[in-house]
């Protein structure tokens, strides 16, 4: 056997074009050293040195807006290159998008270390406080298509991809810490029966309807899930407002070998906020891109969003004492037996310069770890190994997806893998292979496999398991599919439990099968008879038999840390405001509301019957948007200042009086001064705590005052 050689700096150069990590190429058309042909055909920029247009082999062209024509009137020209390539290039604009999260929204950002952790893991990012790494974030809903809305019931996925200096790591969770099925053969009619069904094509982004529900009232696995699904969880404020986590139980390990498992969390800074499902209905139509808008605007704005890396780590000896398996993915481990260790941030601060190049191209793999972490036995985890690396190349096209800006590492990487179709390296040299003994001839031998700092895999990666079996079976502490579904109920406050059950009311609602229907309330019964007596009044049938439970639940201690409504923050820290002003209105008092809100770290939105400027006493003021174009739910909290004419006026108008119905409905905060008080009494708003005077607005914020909701709908 050939020595092998350490790799060397002159290794790092074997693919000559390549330069990872060199932030983003900008696509652009050179003729090669004529400046005056260089241009940026990203920049649309109207400078005239700049704008030169070319095809996409560098030929200049005359004209951008008439084919090639046999005459004035006569037929187009075969030999019109400049047109064929246009339109053959449109043609191919689409790739297959994304069988699940296909509706997704991305940012650049960056890791931090914020507390050193050698002792758990090698892990170069986590060995030193301060280590920083440049990341890309991709969010996305499940269900829907690419062009679905943004703000349907449904699980959001929070893929993180850091570009570390050992490779890339992927940690591609989700806003929920469990899922929906315990092993990766079951992913497939998963999917299959929450998107649209087979043969009428709809509905489209929604769990609502037959087929979903079939298939869950049979998997009785799935009910911690629904638990979460059906909770506040799945319609959220603001993608800048929603926890993530890695879900599956991951393996951290440190230099000396040693092994503990571990699990991720992403802790919003802004604490985590949903909207009502009233509220996200009435979205999906006034803004579609409610999230993706509110994403760009706040890093465009410099309010970047961040959120802190949390670990829960434990041993081999607690895990074999909880009464669930640690390998099973519709479990959690409760913040309070093994307490969250934040050990980082990420912070977005920069938005992707183009959509498709990016967000659309890039490729998140599960099996992306680095030395320090490793994988644990979850049977689901181990079916997403090997998944995406399949749907990748479906999607890119190519097995050299790596090397598209977003998915290439930035720190060097080398190998023997070559060719393929879409091969933009040109590696130098003739070593492909391995062994060679080219080095002894002088040549570049290529690189060499280094048992140093190469990755090795934890040895016993489940200490309980025996590895001289093959079954098809899964472990005993699986079959309990109800304890940590009614811990998690239980754990929410007597507003969070209506909302469950009231969406489960609305989801088993759209089910036209009876005994679809009877089957999921019949496994509620097993986690909570209070809530499936509620469902089963909601929707006015007799309460089913309960289902059989393949093992019986336990009753585990309520975790406080499940709430969302437990632990919300009053801040106006990355809220947004909207002031209703009109013709009249006294722009002091607007200016000051503005200011405070601003100064409280709160973003304003004016909002009038015209957008133009409008007079004002005190001068003139142009709104941010429309009255019937801003409804009042994109914002956390309203405030209106009028003029009594104004007032009369717009009491006539149905989307003004829509609006504070609504603010009031979705138990916002209404600050408004006298004259609106004609508006609030047509729109049915009653004083409470939070209907306050403006000067007053500070006081409550941006809060909802869930008190108010059993007053204005009724909740199951
Ligand atoms: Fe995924 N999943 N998944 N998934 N998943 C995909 O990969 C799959 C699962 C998650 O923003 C696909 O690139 C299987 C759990 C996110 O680009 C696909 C199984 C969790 C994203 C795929 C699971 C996720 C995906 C579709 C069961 C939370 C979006 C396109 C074994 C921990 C990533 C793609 C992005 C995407 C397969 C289960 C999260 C089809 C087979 C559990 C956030 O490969």
């Amino acid at each position: 056997m050939p020595k092998s050689p350490p790799p060397s700096p002159a290794n790092d150069h074997a693919f000559r074009e390549h330069q990872p990590g060199e932030g983003q190429p900008k696509i652009e058309v050179s003729r090669g050293n004529g400046d005056e042909l260089h241009q940026n055909v990203a920049s649309g920029s109207k400078s005239a040195d700049a704008a030169f247009l070319t095809d996409n082999f560098g030929h200049p062209i005359s004209d951008n807006q008439n084919s090639l024509r046999a005459g004035e009137r006569g037929p187009t020209l075969l030999e019109d290159f400049v047109l064929r390539e246009k339109i053959f290039h449109f043609d191919h604009e689409r790739i297959p998008e994304r069988i699940v999260h296909a509706r997704g929204s991305g940012a650049h950002g960056v890791f931090e270390c914020t507390k050193a952790i050698p002792g758990l893991t090698k892990a170069s990012i986590l060995q030193k406080e301060g280590t920083t790494c440049p990341v890309f974030v991709r969010f996305s809903t499940v269900a829907g298509g690419a062009s679905s809305v943004d703000t349907p019931r449904d699980v959001r996925g929070f893929a993180v991809k850091l570009y570390t200096d050992s490779g890339n790591w992927d940690l591609v969770g989700n806003n929920i810490p469990v899922f929906f099925i315990q092993d990766a053969m079951k992913f497939p009619d998963l999917v299959h029966s929450v998107k649209m069904e087979a043969d009428r094509g709809y509905p489209q982004a929604a769990s609502a309807h037959d087929t979903f529900w079939d298939f869950i009232g049979l998997m009785p696995e799935a009910m911690h899930m629904i638990m979460w699904a059906m909770s506040d969880r799945t319609i959220p404020r603001s993608l800048r407002m929603i926890e993530g986590f890695g879900v599956h139980t991951f393996r951290f390990v440190n230099e000396k070998g040693e092994g503990k498992f571990v699990k991720f969390h992403w802790k919003p800074v802004l604490g985590i906020q949903s909207t009502t499902w009233d509220e996200a209905v009435k979205i999906a139509g006034a803004d579609p891109d409610f999230h993706r808008r509110d994403l760009f605007e706040a890093i465009d704005a410099g309010d970047f969003p961040a959120w802190d890396l949390g670990v829960q780590v434990f041993d081999e000896a607690f895990a074999a004492k909880q009464p669930y398996d640690v390998l099973d993915a519709t479990k959690l481990i409760p913040e309070e037996d093994v307490p969250v260790e934040i050990v980082g941030r990420i912070t977005l601060n920069r938005n992707v310069d183009n959509f498709f190049a990016e967000t659309e191209q890039v490729a998140f793999l599960p099996s992306n770890i680095i030395p320090g972490i490793d994988f644990s036995n979850d049977p689901l985890l181990q079916g997403r190994l090997f998944s995406y690396l399949d749907t990748q190349k479906s999607r890119l096209g190519t097995t050299n997806f790596h090397q598209i800006p977003i998915n290439a590492p930035k720190c060097p990487f080398h190998n023997f893998q070559r060719d393929g179709m879409m091969q933009t390296l040109v590696p130098t040299g003739r070593a492909n292979y391995e062994p060679n003994s080219l080095a002894e001839a002088g040549e570049n031998g290529g690189p060499r496999a280094s048992a140093d700092k190469g990755f090795k895999s934890f040895a016993a990666n489940d200490e309980r398991n025996d590895p001289a079996q093959k079954l098809r079976i899964r472990a005993a502490l699986f079959a309990d599919h109800f304890s940590q579904a009614r811990m998690f109920y239980l754990s929410q406050t007597e507003n969070e439990q209506a909302h469950i059950a009231s969406a489960l009311v609305f989801e088993l609602s759209k089910v036209t099968l009876d005994h679809v229907r009877a089957r999921v309330v019949g496994q509620l019964r097993n986690i909570d008879e209070d809530l499936a007596k509620r469902v089963a009044a909601g929707l006015a049938i007799d309460l089913p038999t309960k289902e059989p439970a393949a093992r019986a639940p336990v009753n585990l201690k309520p975790s406080d840390a499940l709430s969302i409504q437990k632990n919300a923050d009053d801040t106006m820290e990355g809220r947004k405001v909207a002031i209703l002003f009109a013709e009249g209105s006294d722009k002091a008092v607007i200016d000051k509301l503005k200011g405070d809100i601003e100064s409280a770290g709160g973003t304003v939105f004016l909002v009038a019957p015209k957008v133009g400027g409008i007079k004002v006493k005190g001068g003139t003021l142009k709104a941010d948007g429309q009255l019937a174009g801003s409804p009042s739910v994109l914002f956390d909290a309203v405030a209106s200042i009028l003029t009594e004419d104004q007032a009369e006026a717009l009491s006539k108008q149905g989307s003004a009086v829509q609006w504070f119905m609504d603010a009031y409905g979705h138990c916002k905060t209404i600050a408004h001064d006298e004259a609106t008080q004609l508006l609030l009494d047509k729109a049915g708003v009653e004083k409470d705590g939070g209907v306050v005077a403006i000067d007053k607005f500070e006081s409550v914020g941006t809060r909802r005052h869930w008190a108010r909701e059993a007053r204005v709908r009724d909740l199951a």
